[in-house]
């Protein structure tokens, strides 16, 4: 087991808003896309309590998810030339989770000896304090500090870019709408100074039948982590769902290029969410929306840049063209 260094609470990470505030805002969010119709839906940033980060973890070990080694093969062999691209002092990374694939850049950093600080944005507070205690640990020559926030509204909290490389990886930036996608990319540009890098991770479209065993996979994990949803709802918000009543959906829509996941009530469903003053009841059959996956090519992602104040510098591609890391710039 790796010791996690103790860090004091509010030593190193910091939250952008106070307990209470994050309940309410949770609350609205989730009354919502509950009350949504004709298909109700939850936001997928709600997986990642520690059982939620866990099970995308093991995710990320599946045979059939091949976009985390798939990425991490990628910032491997180029992460040297990107930092030499972009020659930053500060690392930023938005969605950190278990903090890995950052350390190919602190590497190449460190070897130049440019490496100053590094700052987390992410949502699931436990694994950012312990990513931050781990990364301090290992690049004590740096000041390594978290934000327990969420990257689309609290972006401004990353202060001032300047000399900044600022890291979205794994794919994440598919779990957004793409009609979100634009002003998010417009807001991921106020935090960069001109020469800044934005890398962004994209899973790019690709056969069908690949895509499907990705997010259906033979050992049911991708259900489980789906249904985790509903674990976070019955902890955060007092609700009475029983996950085993859903049963995950997951399926490719060809037309807007996204994978989509649902929860199917397999029987009727009556449950209740008391903090949101809400009682949800669902014949069998009907869904709820818990995530998109968008993947994109060159083209369509390229094509969201317009108005954003990036520009597309590189797209880098593994042989099979699965995945690509995008270096965007703020000219
Ligand atoms: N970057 C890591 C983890 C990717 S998984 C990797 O490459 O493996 C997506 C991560 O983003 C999770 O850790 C999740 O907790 C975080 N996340 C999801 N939605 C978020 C949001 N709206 N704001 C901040 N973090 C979020
Ligand atoms: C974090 N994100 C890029 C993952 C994805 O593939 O969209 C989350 C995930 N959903 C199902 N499996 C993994």
């Amino acid at each position: 087991m790796h010791q996690v260094p103790e860090v004091r609470r509010g030593d190193r990470v910091r939250r952008t808003r106070r307990a209470d505030e994050a309940l309410a805002a949770m609350v609205a969010e989730v009354r919502a896309g509950l009350e949504r119709r004709p298909l109700p839906e939850l936001p997928c940033k709600y997986f990642y309590d520690a059982r939620g980060s866990a099970l995308f973890d093991e995710i990320t070990r599946l045979p059939e998810y091949y976009q985390g080694r798939t990425e991490s093969a990628i910032l491997g062999a180029h992460a040297d030339a990107i930092v030499e691209a972009v020659r930053p002092f500060e690392l930023a990374e938005l969605g950190s989770g278990a903090g890995r694939k950052i350390r190919f850049f602190l590497d190449a950093m460190r070897s130049r000896g440019w490496l100053e600080s590094v700052v987390l944005l992410e949502i699931n507070d436990v694994y950012l304090r312990e990513s931050v205690a781990r990364l301090q640990a290992d690049f004590p020559e740096a000041r390594v500090r978290g934000i327990a926030g969420d990257f689309v509204s609290d972006l401004p909290a990353l202060g001032p870019g300047g000399g900044r490389l600022l890291l979205f990886l794994a794919g994440t930036v598919g779990n957004l709408h793409p009609d979100d996608l634009s002003p998010f990319l417009r807001a991921a540009a106020s935090a960069l100074e001109p020469g800044d890098g934005f890398l962004v991770g994209v899973d790019l479209v690709k056969d069908e039948g690949r895509l499907h065993a990705a997010y259906n996979d033979s050992a049911g994990v991708t259900a489980e982590f789906n249904r985790n949803i509903l674990r976070v709802l019955n902890d955060r918000l007092g609700a009475d769902f029983d996950p085993s009543d859903f049963e995950h959906h997951a399926f490719y829509d060809a037309e807007r290029q996204w994978i989509e996941m649902r929860l199917r009530a397999r029987r009727p469903v009556r449950a209740r969410v008391p903090a949101a003053g809400l009682t949800v009841t669902l014949r069998a059959g009907d869904e709820i929306r818990t995530e998109l996956s968008c993947k994109y090519t060159r083209e369509s992602f390229a094509a969201r840049l317009g108005g954003t104040g990036l520009v597309l510098e590189r797209w880098i591609t593994d042989p099979e063209r699965l995945f690509a890391s995008a270096l965007l710039r703020r000219p």
